[in-house]
């Protein structure tokens, strides 16, 4: 033990070293943003790092585990790692190093030694220098002369692309294996040998490439096989193009001096999220996604499964009846069965169980054509090999499709089912479990700290002192870190919540709170059905609409709170965003956000949009009500889409507003149907309203393809009188004048059709074939027949397909 006065003399030599240090690093100017020929970084001096010049971006030792770390560079604030060496290998937190040679090469090591990631690159000549670029790209030169690339972490970009860094040929993203682990995971965006930018989930029994929708032809999905620069890059005000023709803008595209990254996530989905200052706090929000129907993501479940995702439980994976988890921790490894496999000649007696609204992509090994139930049946049953069957409608008839292996299921809207073959025995007891199953997310893998053990060769006197040090600055730091906790607590909490995004701020609000936001209900800016809305500014100055509901709605509050906070949930582009709601007494309100340019209906009426911004327009609007669909299983369905009800932000961008309310209003009274009550507004009612048939999402296709002939006509459906063009005395509606102007003019053997419906006020040029199509779908939309309506998603599919 040592003595009381060496403690002190110790503790005193270590306050001077510390002040020492904070000297020299405070007078070397700023931190540094290069390394130079023969130096390191270590993670013995945890602030041995590269800042940018303009502190952007850091590179560093990032601690992934307990005592585990991998050199990354990551946004400094809040941070966020955007680049990692290796990070299958994390290294040890004592002595290991990243050194730039001599030589030209730039090595880690971890502390025994071994090389856990290099370079590769040579140089005989010349200075070399390590840089961390204000892009965020580490770059190793070689200055001789003019300074030459030797290396750059662009060229090996881990699971995230940023603003101008090039996607080429040899790039790939890899996403990571969960949110907590870094490891490589299964999902991979590159380039195909076909020239298509594509995502493939490489999963430990199957790989598979499933986007582009894989059912879909290369054309058809918007993409060309024909040049092969395969080149790709998100520019900085948010254009992502690639060379095979794929493109998008994000949704907040053009806004300047914004920080944005484009990632694989660990669900298997591509992001592009910007970061965003939210009451002085800063969050990554998601602007652009390349799936918005989690399930279609290939192998999330594993074989033998069921996705189904609906907002209140996220993604869901359950086994297939039958089949029980194979690895409880992770569902990568799907579901085994129960029974032993089948024996050609000798096997149990089978049958089928039936899932509705269930497609399993892929994994054919057999094809049936107008065929029956019955025939199909009898064919599957017969061959070994065939673990189910899918029966589809395809146009005019229904098709089999026999499956060897059942992979990718997920359950949707569409009318197909699944029938899967099982012993007997098994199928008496299938309505109950298969209904409950085990619920499991599936991006959420058991999380475990990774740990490196570290150990030293001990028995010389120098380790004590080492040790004895050691501990008191282990209480130094406890003592610092636990004031700096307490300090910052607040801050450090939010900016670890704030990297993945949900909605924002999402919260209830007292009643007095929003009569003075309102300046007791002053000024109001819409009325509807549901209720009257007013502008309103909040305690953090945000600017909100906020929306005050008839007091017809008697509903109870602990509905209306797990109603209201299901809406609150929904986060689109294309869907106005909830902030809150308020329930006091009588008192029902919900609060949105304001959108500058008001409703599709007040630009129509003022005529102010352009040929392009109207189809953008029809297109944002079908994603929003598609992703109400499908996102929720039809748990909200609109009920009342009209231009008033589209919502257009600064940059005309709509987005559909009072969504999920019909749901809200009729519980009362509601007997075996929450749909006893007509509701929505004439001109844009589907027939089923009238009829009093039953209700479904096709009622949202029904108006919203009165939306786009109405955009597209300039006439407003809601004045009839405007198309008895026969002079019979009787009111056609919008859809029937614009169908029968098609049938007038295809008689007398015309196409030319499309001129005599547009609106020729509207500005801009328009493409003949574009509006055509546009006809066309909103015409399929409002066919009378429920089920000849093409289903949201099905819409977009077509809008984005016939585009151009
Ligand atoms: C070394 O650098 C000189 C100029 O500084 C150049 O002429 C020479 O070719 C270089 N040698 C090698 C091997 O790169
Ligand atoms: C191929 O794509 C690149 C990058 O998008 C573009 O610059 C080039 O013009 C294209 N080539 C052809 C033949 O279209
Ligand atoms: C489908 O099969 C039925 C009965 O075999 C036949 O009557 C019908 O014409 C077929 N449909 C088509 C489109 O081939
Ligand atoms: C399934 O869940 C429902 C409600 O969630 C419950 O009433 C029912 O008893 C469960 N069935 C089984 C077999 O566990
Ligand atoms: C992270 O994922 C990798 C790859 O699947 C796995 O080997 C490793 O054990 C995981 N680490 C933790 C801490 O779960
Ligand atoms: C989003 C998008 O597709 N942007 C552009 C990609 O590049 C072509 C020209 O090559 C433009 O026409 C697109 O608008």
């Amino acid at each position: 033990m040592p003595s009381m006065p060496s403690f002190f003399f110790l503790l005193h030599f270590l306050i001077i070293l510390s002040t020492l240090t904070f000297k020299c690093s405070s007078s070397s100017s700023s931190p540094s943003n290069s390394l130079s020929k023969g130096s390191s970084l270590s993670t013995d001096h945890k602030t041995d790092h590269l800042i940018s010049p303009n502190h952007l971006f850091t590179a560093g030792f990032n601690k992934v585990g307990i005592n585990a770390y991998i050199f990354s560079i990551w946004f400094t604030q809040p941070l966020t790692v955007v680049w990692m060496a290796n990070r299958d290998v994390p290294v040890n937190g004592k002595h290991s190093k990243l050194t730039l040679y001599k030589d030209g090469n730039l090595v880690l090591k971890d502390t025994d030694g071994s090389v856990v990631w290099s370079t590769a690159t040579q140089t005989t000549n010349g200075s070399l220098i390590l840089q961390l670029e204000d892009t965020g790209n580490l770059v190793l030169y070689q200055v001789n002369g003019h300074p030459y690339i030797l290396w750059q972490s662009f060229d090996y970009p881990t699971d995230t692309l940023l603003p101008d860094q090039l996607f080429s040929r040899n790039s790939q993203l890899v996403s990571s294996r969960s949110r907590m682990n870094f490891s490589s995971g299964y999902f991979k965006l590159y380039f195909e040998n076909n020239n298509v930018l594509s995502l493939l989930y490489n999963g430990p029994e199957i790989t598979s490439v499933y986007w582009p929708e894989p059912y879909l032809k290369t054309w058809e999905a918007g993409r060309s096989t024909y040049n092969n620069s395969r080149v790709a890059k998100l520019n900085s005000n948010g254009e992502f193009n690639s060379s095979d023709e794929f493109g998008f803008f994000v949704s907040d595209f053009g806004v300047r001096g914004r920080q944005r990254i484009m990632k694989v996530d660990s669900d298997g989905n591509i992001r592009v999220y910007s970061l965003i200052d939210q009451k002085g706090e800063k969050k990554w929000v998601v602007q652009w996604q390349a799936f918005s129907t989690p399930c279609k993501i290939h192998g999330v479940c594993g074989p033998n499964s069921l996705c189904t995702y609906s907002q209140q439980t996220g993604r869901t994976c359950t086994c297939v009846h039958g089949y029980k988890m194979k690895n409880p921790n992770d569902w990568s490894h799907g579901c085994e069965p129960l029974f032993k496999p089948c024996q050609q000649g000798k096997e149990e007696e089978q049958d089928y169980v039936v899932l509705p609204h269930v497609e399993y992509y892929g994994y054919d090994f057999n094809y049936l054509e107008n065929s029956t139930l019955e025939a199909c049946k009898q064919v599957c049953m017969n061959d070994c090999k065939c673990k189910g069957f899918q029966f589809k409608f395809d146009k005019s008839y229904y098709n089999c499709y026999l499956k060897n292996l059942l992979y990718n299921g997920y359950q949707s809207g569409f009318e197909n089912s699944m029938y899967i073959k099982l012993p007997k025995r098994l199928l008496s007891s299938f309505p109950q479990r298969f209904a409950n199953g085990s619920r499991y997310h599936c991006s959420e893998h058991l999380i475990e700290a990774i740990s490196r053990s570290y150990s030293e060769k001990d028995g010389n006197g120098t380790l004590k002192v080492l040790l004895l040090l050691g501990g008191v600055i282990g209480i130094i730091e406890i003592v610092v870190i636990t004031f700096f906790l307490y300090t910052t607590s607040k801050g450090l909490t939010s900016t670890a919540q704030s990297y993945f995004p949900v909605a924002p701020g999402f919260k209830r609000f007292a009643y007095a709170e929003l009569k003075k936001a309102t300046n007791n209900f002053r000024k109001e800016i819409g009325r509807g059905g549901a209720g009257v809305v007013y502008l309103g500014e909040l305690s953090d100055d945000r600017t909100a609409a906020i929306k005050v509901l008839k007091e017809a709605s008697h509903q109870g509050e602990s509905e209306f709170q797990a109603e209201i906070s299901i809406i609150g949930r929904l986060n689109h582009m294309n869907l106005i965003e909830t902030w809150g709601y308020c329930i006091e007494g009588k008192h029902r309100l919900v609060v949105y956000e304001y959108m500058a340019n008001g409703s599709l209906a007040k630009s129509l009426d003022s005529n102010t949009l352009d040929w392009g911004k109207k189809i953008e327009i029809a297109i944002g609007t079908a994603k929003g009500l598609a992703y109400l669909h499908e996102e929720c299983l039809e748990w909200v369905l609109h009920c009342d889409v009209k231009p008033h009800n589209i919502l257009l932000d600064s940059d005309n961008n709509p987005k559909v507003a009072d969504f999920g309310l019909s749901k809200l209003f009729d519980r009362s009274s509601g007997e075996n149907s929450s749909f006893s009550r007509i509701r929505g507004t004439r001109g844009y009612m589907a027939p089923e309203w009238v009829f009093n048939l039953p209700i479904t999402s096709k009622v949202d296709v029904y108006s919203y393809g009165v939306v786009v002939l109405e955009m597209i006509t300039g006439k407003s459906p809601l004045q009839m009188q405007l198309f008895n063009v026969d002079g019979s005395g009787r009111d056609q509606t919008l859809v029937e004048w614009v169908r029968e102007t098609i049938r007038v003019w295809n008689e007398s053997d015309n196409q030319e059709w499309i001129k005599e419906i547009v609106d020729s006020t509207t500005c801009g040029e328009y493409n003949v074939n574009v509006l055509t199509n546009l006809v066309k779908i909103a015409l399929q939309c409002t066919e009378e027949d429920r089920d000849a309506r093409p289903s949201m998603s099905q819409v977009v599919n077509m809008l984005l397909h016939t585009e151009n």
